[in-house]
């Protein structure tokens, strides 16, 4: 089921992936697990190393409330950006760390 990623993997990610896996019965715990980042497919628009940014273009986010757009976020691993090209198709999940957006797991999408 794990397939090599260029991720590091948030907790709020191992714990939606246990949630998965237990079957989970109760409601509170849904509710919990609901509120967790749910992946999103993007397409890379611009990659900027220096300043630690990915500008996205993405389909809509109900975590974050947001609807389908374009927009620059900052990433969990600066690394992952040297890995990524203007016109990759992505999946992603983002938060809301520090108050800024930020991608927490990217894997390309073929
Ligand atoms: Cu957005």
């Amino acid at each position: 089921m794990n397939t090599p990623r260029l991720t590091l993997e948030t907790t709020s990610a191992r714990l939606l992936r246990a949630g998965r896996g237990l079957l989970v019965g109760s409601t509170v715990a849904l509710a919990a697990f609901s509120a967790l980042a749910e992946p999103v497919e993007g397409e890379v628009k611009k990659v900027d190393i220096e300043a630690g940014k990915l500008t996205l273009k993405h389909g809509e986010i109900k975590s974050l409330d947001m609807p389908a757009m374009q927009m620059a976020y900052r990433v969990s691993n600066p690394a992952w950006l040297k890995s990524l090209n203007v016109g990759d198709k992505v999946t992603f999940s983002a938060d809301k760390v520090n108050g800024q957006f930020t991608v927490t797991d990217i894997q390309p999408r073929k």
